[in-house]
Order: C-alpha cells, then structure tokens, then sequence
C-alpha cells in the first residue's frame, strides 16, 4: 500500500442521495472511514459545481481528506482541491500538470491495459480501473474488466490502482485479493441508509476483516 489515502474512495452522485444533501452524505461516509472524496457533477451549471465544491472543501481540508474533483481542472483549481481525476477523454495528464501545484494528486480512468500503462507513463498518481463490474451507475462504460481483467491490469503497473463499477460489500474483498489498493464507490455509500455504517463496513471488507 503506497498510500492511505487510495484506500476507499467515495465518488459522488447527488441524484442517488435520495434527497440528502450531499455534504451531509459525505460527512457521514467521511466518519465512517472514506479516506478521499471526488466529487462528480454530470449534470449541474459551472456556479452549481463550484458551490458542491466549496461546501465539500470546507468539510474535508479539516479533517485531512483529500478532495479530487473530476474532470474539471478549472473547479479544482478554484477550490483549491488536492486533485483532479480525468477519464480517457479529459484533459490529458501533462495538461493539468501544468495548471496545477506540483503536489496535485492526477488520477486516470483506465478501462484497459493499454490505458492503464499509458497513464502509469504519463506519470498518473493512482489509476481508477474502470469498470470492474457492470454498474447502473454509469451507463456509457466499456464492458466490465472482470476481476481477470483487474489481474491483468495489476501485472502489467506499478502505479496504486482504485477499482470501480459495481463494487460493494459483497465483492469487495475480491477485488483486493485481484490487486486492488483501493476500492472506489458510488451506490454503495451515497445511496445507503447510513453511509457512516456503509464506509465503516467497506473498510472491514479492504483490511479483510470482515
Ligand atoms: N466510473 C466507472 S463505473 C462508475 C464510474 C463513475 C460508477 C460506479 O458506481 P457504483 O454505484 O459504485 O457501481
Ligand atoms: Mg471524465
């Protein structure tokens, strides 16, 4: 494990919150063990996602949980998030580099090895495998790797690797068993009961204690 902090990774989805607010969400899924937070906004204004953003930097710098915003350098910089993550078809690694401080933690999307060695060259800080398993969650994903592909992947990199897509208690610990230094989740904490009892949960499922 080269750092903590890839260990669960709550990635948020205010439609699957059931109408809580968002930060109310991640405050809970933060208490419960989630040790780094990227917030994703499909859907929302550019002065929406800046509020998001705000409210989630104002809770997390106390409490030293890095906050990566996805796919909009801008945002993050304006924040002052600790980081990007960026999908296959965002703003390549050496491009945001650039625009952000040099402690910026970049992470990629890879939904392949090709992508996954390509990001490990272009210097990405952790690689997100994506889609591990099918997901309603995200409908325009690749077909789902597999825990084989999972393997493959954790073969052929050295770079830390946080799988997502359809990951939750129940399989959880087969993913790290593949090789997985992380666990990346969407449903499983934000639309849970208590997402405090859900992160808590997960990481009993990543430490193998459960
Ligand atoms: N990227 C690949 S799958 C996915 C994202 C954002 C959604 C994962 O959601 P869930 O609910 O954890 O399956
Ligand atoms: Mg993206």
């Amino acid at each position: 494990m080269e750092d903590p902090c890839y260990l669960l990774h709550l990635v948020t989805d205010r439609a699957l919150a059931g109408g809580r607010p968002l930060v109310e969400v991640v405050r809970e899924a933060v208490a419960g063990g989630v040790t780094c937070v990227q917030l994703r906004e499909k859907e929302c204004s550019t002065r929406e996602f800046l509020h998001e953003a705000r409210l989630l930097i104002e809770l997390l710098k106390p409490l030293g949980v890095p906050l990566l915003i996805n796919d909009r350098v801008d945002i993050a910089l304006a924040v002052g998030a600790d980081g990007v993550h960026l999908g296959q078809t965002d703003m390549p690694i050496s491009y945001a580099r650039q625009l952000g401080p040099p402690e910026w933690i970049v992470g990629v999307s890879a939904e392949s090895i090709e992508d996954a060695i390509r990001a490990e060259e272009e210097g990405a800080d952790y690689i997100g495998v994506s889609p591990v398993f099918s997901t309603p969650t995200k409908r325009d994903t690749s077909p789902p790797l597999g825990l084989e592909g999972l393997r493959r992947i954790r073969a052929a990199v050295r770079t830390p690797l946080v799988a997502i897509g359809g990951i939750h208690c129940g399989n959880g610990r087969d993913v790290i068993l593949a090789g997985a230094d992380g666990l990346a989740v969407v449903s499983a904490i934000v639309s849970a009961a208590s997402p405090r009892t859900a992160a808590a949960s997960l990481r009993l499922v990543i430490s193998g204690e459960f």
